[in-house]
């Protein structure tokens, strides 16, 4: 099903199943403006096995633009999405902070809208199924919706019964006829995977109670451009919201954005509730998040090619960083292997002669190498026995709860670099 592409560096034009966006994916206008290329390429999340390594990889151009009428940040390159998600490495309960946020999420939906007890709740890319265990708990009927097979397995195991599929107007219409319209339909990092978002919000309305909630969570470009968090950027990601562009789509169908709140999640995100109009009107928060994404330059081109200067000039910084410590001699590794840890380490050509290993929580990812720079993934207690000087924080996004995790490494000497917004030395 998946065709190679070229190899990095390589001149043959690009041979691929992909698709090119022409037109702005929300306001349909044809301005599409680049203002960073990442380079050519792999998929985030393709860690791939030994057998894996002997064979050509895919690549795919990274490139990303905005659109100068609607100011939606995006890639115009669309990875077929059965190439991405029918198998999934990422779990969302190999981070312990995420099981903690998500049983907010839980919380924070019974606390607004009080559902009776059994509401349906819909959890679209429900992953492992940490969100709706929550949600669950609360009493309310939960059903997960997930592309891939492997993940669906672990959520089923959990005791989160899930629909293996992506979600589309279809699977709603099922679910309406097999289970009742819903409470809340809830799309957490997920609405960014979405290249056709109509399809998508048409298939959540139509399974959405009178009275029902559409939660969205998605990183927040505001925050991505503030902390120059460049490594957010992969294939998986065709959007990068602000509050702006969300609202015109969500108008798009007499739904209403009722409230948003900023939260600390994936290097800033936030969460949005959208309604039918009569339900409630919109907080403050709303017409505020607008009024600070124009105040902070979004609907300008120079705010976006200042990012990508600020970008190149990071990777200079961080290569140079370790260049130096390797010259020392120092002994460096991974901490994480996210799938943004992939984008920063192809970008700024990081391999294995800087790093020797990186160590992750989540069990599919051990035994495998990164895509692309082809570093080895082991568990934890390699880290934990073999205590190297240096260890580049590809998830900076835990970095709280690491750091206090790891507390004895560092009390032995060991030290943490946290590569964004600067590179950043932790003892
Ligand atoms: P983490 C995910 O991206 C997946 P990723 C997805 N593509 C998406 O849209 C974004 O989020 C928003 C490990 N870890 O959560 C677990 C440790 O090893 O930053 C994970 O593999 N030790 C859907 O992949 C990785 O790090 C730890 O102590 O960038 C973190 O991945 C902790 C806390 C995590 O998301
Ligand atoms: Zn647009």
């Amino acid at each position: 099903m998946m065709r190679s592409t070229r190899a990095p560096g390589s001149r043959s034009s690009p041979k691929s199943n992909r698709g090119v966006l022409s037109r702005c994916r929300i306001c349909g206008a044809q301005t599409l403006k680049k203002f960073l290329s990442l380079g050519p390429s792999p998929l985030a999340n393709n860690f791939l096995t030994t057998e894996q390594l002997r064979r050509r990889e895919p690549y795919f151009p990274l490139d990303v633009c905005v659109c100068t009428t609607c100011w939606l940040v995006q890639l115009a390159d669309v990875v077929p999405p059965e190439t991405m998600f029918a198998q999934y490495l990422y779990l969302t309960g190999a981070s312990p902070p995420m099981r903690l946020h998500f049983a907010g999420l839980a919380a924070d939906l019974v606390r607004r809208f009080s559902p009776p007890r059994a509401s349906l709740i819909i959890d679209v890319g429900s992953n492992d199924g940490t969100f709706l265990e929550q949600a669950q708990a609360h009493g309310l009927r939960g059903l997960g919706v997930e592309p891939a097979a492997n993940v669906v397995a672990v959520a089923e195991a959990r005791g989160v019964e899930t629909l293996n599929a992506f979600f589309n107007m279809e699977v709603a219409e099922r679910i309406v006829r097999d289970k009742g319209p819903a409470r809340a339909v809830v799309a957490t990092n997920v609405f960014a995977h979405v290249h056709d978002l109509y399809g998508f919000v048409a298939a959540a309305v139509r399974l959405l109670a009178e009275d029902g909630v559409f939660v969205l969570e998605v990183p927040y470009v505001v925050e991505m451009l503030d902390r120059l968090e460049f490594d957010t950027i992969y294939h998986e990601h065709l959007s990068y919201f602000g509050v702006r562009p969300l609202t015109l789509l969500f108008d798009r169908f007499g739904m209403q954005v009722t409230h948003v709140s900023r939260l600390k999640v994936h290097g800033g995100s936030i969460r949005v509730y959208a309604q039918r109009p009569r339900d409630a009107a919109p907080s403050q928060a709303v017409s505020e998040l607008v009024a600070q994404e124009t105040a902070r330059g979004l609907g300008t081109f120079e705010t976006y090619e200042l990012f990508a200067q600020r970008v190149h000039a990071l990777k200079h910084e961080l290569t140079g960083l370790l260049r130096q410590l390797k010259a020392r001699g120092s002994r460096i590794v991974g901490y994480g292997a996210p799938a943004k840890g992939n984008t920063l380490l192809n970008f700024c050509r990081i391999g294995t002669d800087m790093l020797e290993y990186v160590i992750d929580t989540t069990p599919f990812k051990h035994g495998r190498y990164t895509p692309g720079m082809h570093i080895p993934v082991f568990p934890e207690t390699r880290f934990q026995s073999d205590r190297p000087d240096y260890a580049l924080l590809l998830a900076w996004n835990y970095a709280d709860d690491i750091l206090k995790k790891e507390v004895v490494y560092r009390e032995q000497g060991g030290k943490f670099i946290i590569p964004i917004p600067h590179p950043f030395i932790v003892s």
